[in-house]
């Protein structure tokens, strides 16, 4: 039977809750930055988030309010050099102090690769934004952690293309059910589920009206021993936290049963 052998991650959400005090205030600086007069707020920032990809959220943007922005020529180039610019003010804001990782979060990777699991991350967001929340959220040195770390344009269709996870299973030399995913969104557990990925989902704040069907558990997050999780769908198995036993005992049934 086919042994559990990687963990792999999404970030946004899953790791930190990035979207609405990270990527959508560098957004805002970016359009303030080029003098243009928009502003993304939380509640408007929810229903953009339905587009994975800065410059393919900016784009879907300007095709509900400012349709005009795209038929310049030069459109596509104004985005990329708008995203840019966010992808600056995301990482100033990264080393400012980082956004504190999900509960659980740090206590299971370093419970993974203690217990010999292989890491990986598949994302859609830019690199560089990985690495810094990495750095400053995880452990200095957290980058050398993954072996694989998928993000950003490395596939050219996002999630929910399975694209970015069939990236990382080829790179890994890896079939999906040697893996379990981590996700917290419909789009990328829809992502996971399509390159047949065993996923779990832990909410995050703007996913939890979602639809997870497919996920073999849905849970607050991650829990800690003094902080247990809270369980919308799944079998604990008596557990209060995902640890590294749980996962074992998870994928081990999903095995079984396929
Ligand atoms: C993350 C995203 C990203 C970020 C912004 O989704 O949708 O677009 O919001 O990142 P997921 P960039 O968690 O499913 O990977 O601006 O760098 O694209
Ligand atoms: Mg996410």
């Amino acid at each position: 039977m086919e042994t559990l052998q990687a963990l792999i991650f999404d970030v946004d959400g899953t790791l930190a809750d990035t979207e609405r005090d990270g990527h959508r205030l560098a957004f805002n600086a970016a359009f303030a930055e080029a003098g243009l007069p928009w502003h993304w707020d939380a509640a408007l920032y929810g229903e953009l988030l339905a587009v994975t990809g800065g410059k393919e959220r900016i784009r879907f943007f300007c095709e509900k309010h400012y349709p005009e922005f795209l038929e310049r020529a030069d459109a596509d180039e104004r985005i990329k050099a708008l995203h840019a610019a966010k992808t600056r003010h995301y990482l100033e804001l990264i080393d400012q102090g980082g956004i504190p990782l999900q509960p659980g979060v740090a206590r299971l990777m370093r419970e993974a690769r203690a217990a010999g699991l292989r890491l990986a991350i598949a994302t859609t967001t830019t690199p560089e934004n990985v690495t810094s929340l990495l750095k400053a959220s995880l452990a200095p040195e957290a980058e050398s952690w993954f072996e694989v770390i998928g993000a950003g344009d490395v596939v050219p269709k996002k999630k929910p293309a399975p694209d970015i996870y069939l990236w990382v299973l080829e790179k890994m030399k890896l079939s999906p059910a040697a893996c379990l995913a981590f996700e917290d969104s419909a789009n990328g557990l829809k992502a996971a589920l399509a390159a047949g990925l065993p996923t779990l989902v832990t909410e995050s704040e703007y996913t939890l009206d979602h639809d997870f069907t497919g996920a073999f558990a849905v849970l607050s997050d991650l829990g800690e021993p003094d902080k247990p999780c809270e369980v919308r769908r799944g079998d604990m198995h008596g557990k209060t936290f995902v640890n590294v036993e749980l996962l074992r005992l998870w994928h081990e049934e999903i095995i079984r049963n396929r």
